[in-house]
């Protein structure tokens, strides 16, 4: 509230505001327009809506500095506006369309349609974007998002004065990682192409088409006309999509190698298709190209640098930053800038989650610079497969790239879920904080989560484990906190079908999963109270426990996509960070203990769930390894490509406190594997001894005596050479009790 006024806040967050502390309520009357004759109808429509019936005069237009005009001109930016509301005139003033079109979306978070009787707060808006194109790129692995999705978020792009949308999944073969993305759209797709276009210039929104032709390009000019073939190709799909109205552009050579990844020729390409493309059409906007040197850990040589000289001053260049998914650091906007002698337009690798398909990321926009204002040239975020639920991050990037001194990370992140789910935001809120992490990933990218429960978490485990105490105060934070999850987990699954119906498709196994994790957590918290209850009536609590806990398995099962052919990319995971852990690992300490107490044997393992074996490895590309559970079988998932070990890299499993080894049967491709490397077995996984294993043309196995009391068993590389093996099979067998 400000001079007692509510006055919302708008978001993006304007460059400048001022508030002259009167509040208006016009009176009924007649409202009195004046509008420049440019002003778009759609625009028109808009405010006669907003101020109908008003003793009160509208003033819009678009007007430039030179023109002497009684009121103040908008900024002579581009897409800047000038707004000022009073008691007996609104005044909108665009620097251009774009400027007036973003002045009317402000005006409509200042007075919403609801607010009647209408309420006008005395305010003075000068306001201008920070980074020129802002958005998405819709660049990931997987099932793209449909038309529907799409249109949705055109819409959600215009109200947050976000104006870029490329459109380049890998998975449309005629965007090309492919060789068909030298052929026309199918008749339906190319309807729908059509109509994106419209709704993305009614939104303010730039659709960007891009071709990702370097998986299948041949530099060569087989029909002899002086032009190579492939570039009077991708020049004929572009006049394809030209008449389907799509009037910018993008070339990607990321991800691809051998003959496309030649930077003198794809700046060729580039500037061919500049000067016989973009520039006969007059109406279509610089191109943009993605580099296959996209991120500086995989720059070498000269590539960067002939880019950089050799392509057209106005073509821009995309840049993830240090690595493939990274924070967008001005230290590395510095570096590249050099490079390729023009600003970075940065494709911003998150939230997208291709890489982590298990994980939902909702968590807050941050590791961006703000020292980045004024050096970036675009900024487009890769989101999700699931479009609806990247709103949240998206709506962080909207603020972020318009105006960088007054980004509030955290503000912004609750801002934007208060708006998108109205209804719902606390539960929201409480499920977004716990699902906002990738988890171990290749790309090593990481975000925080259950921050504001992670230092109680930490502290309690560390008292229990070792003393078998902890604080009162301890417990009580975190038992609030899984009732809490577990509320909010009922609330968004009763909810979220009528009010968000489409984010609820996309996210419910997590949902459900949440709200299971959130009775685990209470169930178990429960189980450790200090009172006389029998261990009989502890058991029947944990089994209850054991079974909420299983409840995310099913769903975890249940989201798996048929025909998703990677393990690692199957199922969900809800608090994988945190929480989940923290329930295995308490359930862990506290089922052997209560058994022990109760029979003085060590425990069994039938009713531990795969989630209690570990993966172990030392080599970083391979933190996304998982298990799977089969009876007295836990095998490794098999990975795809081939895995190349170096001297010292191990893969092998941990298996839970009391529960040992009885054999160890492994399939890794060939007899190299057996002569370069060994099976070992390890108590407490420090110390590890050969086991000695039959072998035979990659298959080795051997039977353990229990009594060795082997949790630890693994494939090494002892050689001081790369080993070169396929994961086809690698399973420890443990008892069945
Ligand atoms: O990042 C780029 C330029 N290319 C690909 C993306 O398509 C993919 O979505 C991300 C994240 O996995 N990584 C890439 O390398």
């Amino acid at each position: 509230s400000i001079f007692g006024q509510n006055i919302p806040d708008v978001f993006p967050t304007p460059q400048k505001t001022s508030y002259t502390g009167n509040q208006f309520a016009p009176e009924k009357g007649k409202t009195t327009w004046k509008l420049s004759s440019n002003i778009d109808p759609d625009i028109t429509k808009e405010l006669q809506g907003l101020f109908k019936n008003l003793n009160i005069t509208i003033i819009a237009g678009i007007w430039e500095e030179s023109k002497n005009h009684t009121i103040k001109s908008a900024p002579s930016k581009p897409e800047g506006y000038y707004l000022k509301l009073s008691g007996d005139s609104v005044v909108l003033s665009g620097h251009d369309y774009d400027g007036l079109y973003y002045a009317l979306q402000t005006i409509k978070q200042i007075v919403p349609e609801e607010n009647q009787p209408l309420q006008i707060p005395g305010i003075e808006i000068t306001d201008w974007p920070d980074v020129p194109f802002r958005g998405s790129v819709e660049g990931f692995y997987g099932e793209p998002w449909s038309h529907k999705d799409r249109l949705s978020q055109l819409e959600f792009y215009g109200k947050h004065k976000l104006n870029t949308y490329i459109y380049g999944p890998k998975d449309d073969p005629f965007h090309g990682f492919s060789d068909q993305w030298r052929e026309p759209y199918p008749e339906e797709k190319a309807r729908e192409i059509e109509e994106l276009v419209k709704v993305a210039g009614k939104n303010h929104v730039n659709y960007v088409w891009a071709v990702h032709p370097g998986r299948d390009i041949h530099w060569t000019d087989n029909d002899e006309d002086g032009t190579i073939d492939d570039f009077e190709a991708c020049r004929k799909k572009f006049e394809l999509m030209y008449d389907m109205g799509v009037r910018s552009f993008a070339v990607f050579f990321d991800d691809i190698s051998g003959e496309g990844t030649n930077a003198k020729m794809q700046a060729k390409m580039l500037n061919y298709l500049n000067q016989e493309f973009v520039s006969q059409k007059q109406d279509v906007t610089p191109l943009i190209m993605c580099p296959t040197q996209y991120n500086r850990a995989w720059s070498s040589g000269d590539y960067l640098q002939i880019l950089g000289s050799e392509l057209d001053q106005d073509i821009r260049i995309m840049w993830t930053g240090n690595s493939v998914c990274a924070d967008i650091t001005k230290e590395s906007v510095d570096w590249i800038t050099e490079r390729i002698q023009r600003k970075p337009f940065i494709w911003w690798n998150w939230p997208v989650s291709d890489y982590v398909r298990t994980r939902l990321l909702l968590g807050r926009v941050y590791g961006l610079d703000k020292g980045n204002q004024g050096s970036l040239s675009g900024f487009t975020s890769n989101p999700m497969d699931k479009p609806e639920a990247s709103k949240i991050g998206l709506f962080g990037v909207a603020d972020y790239t318009w105006n960088m001194k007054d980004f509030n990370s955290e503000v912004t992140w609750k801002e934007g879920i208060e708006r998108l789910f109205p209804e719902s935001s606390e539960a929201m809120i409480t499920f977004a904080m716990h699902n906002s992490d990738q988890g171990p990933n290749t790309h090593n990218y990481r975000r925080e989560e259950s921050e504001n429960i992670r230092p109680f978490i930490e502290e309690f485990m560390h008292s229990y484990a070792e003393d078998g105490v902890f604080q009162p105060n301890t417990y009580r934070k975190i038992t609030t906190e899984f009732q809490k999850i577990k509320e909010a987990g009922a609330t968004l699954r009763k909810e979220l079908p009528n009010s968000h119906p489409a984010f609820f498709e996309e996210t419910k196994y997590w949902i459900y999963s949440f709200e299971s994790l959130g009775e685990a957590g209470t169930t178990l918290l429960n189980n450790l109270r200090t009172t006389n209850e029998s261990s009989k009536t502890r058991i029947a609590e944990l089994n209850k426990m054991l079974g909420q806990f299983r409840q995310m398995d099913t769903y975890s099962k249940l989201q798996k996509k048929a025909g998703e052919p990677d393990p690692w990319a199957q199922g969900c995971v809800t608090g994988g960070t945190v929480l989940t852990p923290f329930v295995q690992n308490l359930f862990q300490l506290r089922a052997s203990e209560i058994h022990t107490i109760i029979t003085g044997e060590k425990p069994g393992t039938k009713g531990l769930s795969e989630a209690f074996f570990k993966p172990i490895t030392n080599m970083t590309s391979l933190t996304n390894l998982q298990l799977t559970r089969d009876g007295k079988y836990i095998k490794i998932n098999p990975i795809l490509e081939i895995l190349k070990l170096n001297p010292g890299d191990f893969i092998g499993i941990e298996l839970p406190e009391g529960i040992f080894a009885n054999y160890v049967h492994a399939i890794l491709g060939n007899n190299e594997v057996s002569e370069y490397g060994e099976i070992q077995g390890s108590k407490n996984g420090t110390d590890w001894k050969k086991i000695d294993t039959r072998n035979n043309e990659g298959t080795m196995q051997a039977r353990l005596d229990e009594e060795d009391k082997i949790r630890f068993v693994r494939y090494i590389n002892i050689s001081d050479k790369t080993v070169a093996l396929k994961t086809d099979l690698f399973k420890v067998d443990i008892p069945e009790n």
